[in-house]
């Protein structure tokens, strides 16, 4: 059984990423710069933007966190985006999800320029991605596809079923992987909340990619042995031995599942953070394509 080590993977990812920037600046250039926007003071927010601010100053990215208040209005969140796109220093930026309740977060995504849009929520990037154009890809999503790739799983002719149809990781993903190119030409079947009899299709699966949300919902009786189990949960469940009050769970029951398959990303220490070295590659595009 192999340990498709997300930790390991990103870490190899920034050191390429580095020496990229290094580069840069030896010819006398300034880096790329990654702005981040958080509305609100959400926990794991503030740790996602965290460990995004940290992972640009390791590679040698300029950065900038933009925090605004919970109680900020839509209006003047729409124009710090506006600012942010006409900033020349400025290669790309994020606005964190989730916004809170009174922000329309389709709004703020059709703000954000498609040029600067490293996340590649934009639909105009979204639209690209899907027709096989030059775009910004999703973060996760394009993790998951290096962590495939630098693992040399054998995705072409395989049966893939994705579960979960959210616009961030399982619609992107299912469409990435149905593509001709890297970690693609899969057939997928995308399955969802209102899918029937859910594990007659992942016991079926080649390659199962979970973004679910649900902790610990496939179990080792709904795949098939010598299988590949991508597991993009994340959810804090709470555990009172725990200094933290709570540990983080995946959708796969690791324990179990793992003893069945060929291979699977933990949780935490697998996708999550290709996610981050992702935005991190996305950022150095979008300097490398305006310079
Ligand atoms: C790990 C995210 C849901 C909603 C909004 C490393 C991250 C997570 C886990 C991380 C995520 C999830 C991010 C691990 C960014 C991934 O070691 O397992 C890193 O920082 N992520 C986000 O920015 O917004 C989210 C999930």
């Amino acid at each position: 059984m192999t340990v498709l080590d997300g930790k390991k993977t990103a870490q190899d990812l920034k050191e390429e990423i580095k020496l990229s920037v290094s580069k840069i600046k030896a010819g006398g250039k300034r880096p790329p710069h990654l702005a981040a926007v958080l509305v609100g003071n959400d926990g794991a927010s503030l740790t996602y933007v965290g460990s995004k601010v940290r992972s640009c100053e390791y590679v040698g990215f300029d950065s900038t966190l933009i925090r605004l208040e919970e109680s900020t209005s839509e209006e003047t969140l729409l124009k710090k985006i506006n600012e942010l796109n006409h900033d020349d220093h400025l290669d790309g930026f994020i606005v964190q999800l989730p916004l809170p309740k009174h922000i329309n977060e389709e709004k703020i995504l059709l703000a954000i320029s498609p040029t600067k849009d490293v996340d590649g929520f934009h639909p105009s990037n979204f639209g690209r991605m899907a027709l096989e154009m030059d775009a910004f890809i999703p973060a996760t999503p394009y993790g998951i596809i290096e962590l495939l790739e630098r693992y040399q799983i054998k995705t072409s002719g395989k049966h893939c079923v994705v579960v979960g149809r959210s616009h961030i990781v399982g619609r992107p993903i299912s469409i990435l992987m149905s593509q001709k190119g890297p970690a693609g030409n899969a057939t997928v079947t995308l399955a969802h909340s209102r899918t029937e009899d859910l594990a007659s299709l992942t016991k079926n699966a080649d390659i199962v990619v979970m973004a679910l949300g649900i902790p610990e919902y496939l179990t080792a009786d709904m795949v098939k042995e010598g299988a590949v189990i991508i597991d993009v949960g994340i959810t804090r469940v709470a555990d009172e031995k725990h200094p933290k009050g709570y540990v983080i769970k995946g959708d796969v029951a690791y324990e179990e599942v793992s003893k069945k398959v060929a291979a699977i990303t933990p949780v935490p220490g697998g996708v999550g953070p290709m996610t981050i070295a992702m935005l991190l590659k996305n950022t150095l595009f979008a300097y490398q394509r305006k310079n």
